[in-house]
């Protein structure tokens, strides 16, 4: 019964701690987990977008909803850029395998916008919202550019 539960424990941290490749039993499983990701951040985006544009009524519980969750999908699509996923067919350009401190510094540069646009959303001001929307679009833009077919 000791061993199963030291077992048990050596599993947990044994999954907690190892490189974020080792995290997917397939190289197939990193791109679904990143496109995943990115697909969600993109509908909350979107939905923050469409009262940052005037589409919808501003609503500002709507806004702190969507871009909280906007800052916590923005920490996720990075382990999924796994280097055995390089070779798959996807929008990823080879550049991100290439130059991987210009990737990361543009992954950094789009997470502190997102966070931005999180406080933004919080004040519940319109104004403030639409400029760090503003940014963090300049971001996900910026990052499409160099890195997505
Ligand atoms: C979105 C979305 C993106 C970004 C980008 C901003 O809503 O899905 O990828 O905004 O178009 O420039």
């Amino acid at each position: 019964m000791k061993l199963a539960v030291t077992l048990a424990l050596v599993a947990t941290t044994l999954t907690v701690s190892l490189p974020a490749s080792a995290q997917f039993q397939k190289p197939e499983d990193a791109v679904k987990y990143r496109q995943s990701a990115l697909s969600l951040m993109g509908t909350h985006f979107s939905r923050l977008g469409a009262m940052a544009n005037g589409r919808v009524p501003f609503d500002a519980k709507v806004a702190q909803d969507n871009a909280a969750l906007v800052e916590t999908l923005s920490k996720l699509p990075w382990a999924g850029f796994t280097a055995d996923s390089e070779k798959l067919r996807s929008k990823a350009k080879p550049e991100i395998w290439m130059d991987q401190a210009k990737f990361k510094q543009a992954s950094e540069t789009m997470m502190a916008d997102v966070a931005k646009l999180n406080v933004a959303a919080k004040t519940g001001n319109l104004d403030q919202i639409k400029a760090a929307f503003g940014n963090a679009a300049g971001s996900c833009k910026a990052c499409h550019d160099a890195f997505r077919e």
